[in-house]
């Protein structure tokens, strides 16, 4: 049984409302002392009321309280949320006063995670939740809404079924050869059942790894000489004057960051210091952190603002290997570019080609974020593993090893896909083998 936890769910700001959300055994108590309707608390019902302090009977605030009666609740206990005046003071006021009454100052996450304990969500559902409130772009908030609703779990529960019918199947050949009603397996028919599941895990680790830009967006880094006009070019893209602008060579030192969004994608982009040797000690280190800043991004613009001059050799190297689109800036001075070359004017905010390009070069127009997809990090990683266990059992069954061995293999990517989804293995083989076969009927 969790204690009873009390948190502000708006920002700690001055505005029109901020809401108090409270949750565990106690709520239902705490919320009978402090808030008077002149009427009964009943579950699902938004009333009017007054917050009073027992100890002085003084009012805080008037309010708005909803009781919810655990299990029908978010977090799956009793819960109440209060509405009251947007004043940090006052919310802190209740809290305060909630806290005293037996209550503690909740976690971070902690409502999400106990709708998770309480078997609320599953664990792709509460990621989501976070990712819901952090999207930037209407593709990750639709794959963040899809996760929510408890879509994306879904592609993983015929897998997870499928797995746990073979598993069975398995351990009743092996256990219980000698009933009549068992489908007797074959190593042909068990592979094929493998490689069914298999394919489906690579169809959604293929689909997750194009989603994951859409959740997380993607790194462009903008590098090149001093003086090409990087940082001209970051301002017209945010369309903000972000980075300082001067004709001296060797402006910017940190790296400046502005975001857009390009086909429902954010694009986290990176203004950095102008490479070149240097004595001063301070561009250098500015030239450090645009190098690191090219390691760490998915594309990097290359700009130049002419033709003519020596390659370099030194900014060649670190591109090496890396995506790049070379840019010329500065297209209002230049009369003799050729015109396959990507030109734009910073200045004259010219810029459509550059984002063409980009759009093009990541091939952000195919991604497609309205159907639920496994993408993140962890969720690739869990579906990959499962993927490399289905991989040796499907070798194992080719060798015809022994069947006790292969299931290893397909139990380890069962407890990856649960894993996924955060459920606990709970569910007992043996039962399983029981519910599905009436076996011992
Ligand atoms: N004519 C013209 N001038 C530009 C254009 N873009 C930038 N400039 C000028 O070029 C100069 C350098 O621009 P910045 O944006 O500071 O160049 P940078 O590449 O960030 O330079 P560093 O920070 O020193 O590496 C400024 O005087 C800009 O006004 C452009 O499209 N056309
Ligand atoms: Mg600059």
């Amino acid at each position: 049984m969790f204690d009873t936890i009390v948190a502000l769910a708006t920002p700690p700001l001055k505005s029109a409302l901020a809401i108090i959300r409270m949750s565990g055994p106690k709520t239902e108590e705490i919320l009978e002392i402090i808030f008077k309707s002149g009427r009964k608390i009943e579950p699902n019902y938004v009333r009017y009321g007054k917050i009073i302090n027992p100890d002085d009977e003084q009012m805080i605030d008037e309010v708005m309280a909803t009781f919810f009666q655990g299990p029908h609740s978010f977090t799956g206990e009793d819960m109440a949320e209060i509405s009251c005046h947007g004043s940090v003071l006052i919310a802190n006021q209740i809290i305060e006063m909630i806290i005293k009454l037996g209550a503690r100052y909740a976690e971070r996450g902690e409502f999400t995670s106990r709708a998770f304990y309480n078997q609320k969500i599953d664990l792709v559902q509460a990621e989501a939740i976070n990712d819901l409130i952090n999207a930037k772009s209407y593709g990750a908030k639709n794959l963040s809404l899809n996760a929510l609703k408890g879509e994306t779990s879904k592609l993983l529960f015929p897998l997870v079924e499928d797995l746990a019918s073979l598993l069975a199947n398995i351990e009743v050949n092996i256990d219980y050869p000698e009933y009549k009603d068992i489908e007797e397996l074959t190593y042909l028919q068990i592979q094929s059942k493998i490689i069914n599941c298999q394919n489906v895990i690579d169809d959604l680790i293929k689909d997750g790894k194009k989603n994951i830009i859409v959740l997380e967006g993607v790194k462009v880094a903008l590098v090149g000489e001093p003086n090409v006009g990087k940082s001209s070019l970051l301002n017209a893209l945010i369309a903000e004057d972000k980075a300082i602008v001067t004709s001296i060579p060797g402006t910017t030192r940190d790296v400046v960051e502005g975001e857009i969004v390009l086909e429902g994608v954010l694009i986290h982009l990176f203004d950095t210091a102008g490479i070149r040797e240097t004595t001063d000690p301070i561009e250098r280190l500015g030239i450090q952190r645009s190098i690191k800043n090219i390691e760490e991004a998915d594309l990097v613009i290359y700009v130049k603002d002419q033709t003519e001059e020596q390659p370099n050799n030194y900014l060649n190297k670190l591109l090496l290997n890396k995506n790049v689109i070379l840019v010329y800036n500065k297209s209002d001075l230049l009369c003799n570019l050729h015109d396959d070359k990507l030109k734009v004017s910073a200045l004259n905010n010219d810029i459509g080609a550059l984002k063409n390009a980009i759009v093009k070069e990541l091939h952000l127009n195919n991604i497609t974020s309205t159907k639920p997809s496994l993408c993140s990090a962890r969720q690739i990683a869990l579906l990959e593993k499962a993927a490399e266990e289905l991989h040796q059992a499907i070798e194992e069954s080719r060798s015809q090893t022994p069947l006790d061995l292969v299931s290893i293999h397909i139990k380890s990517a069962y407890d990856y896909l649960n894993e996924l989804l955060g459920r606990e293995i709970r569910v007992d083989l043996e039962k399983e083998i029981f519910a599905r076969f009436c076996v011992g009927k």
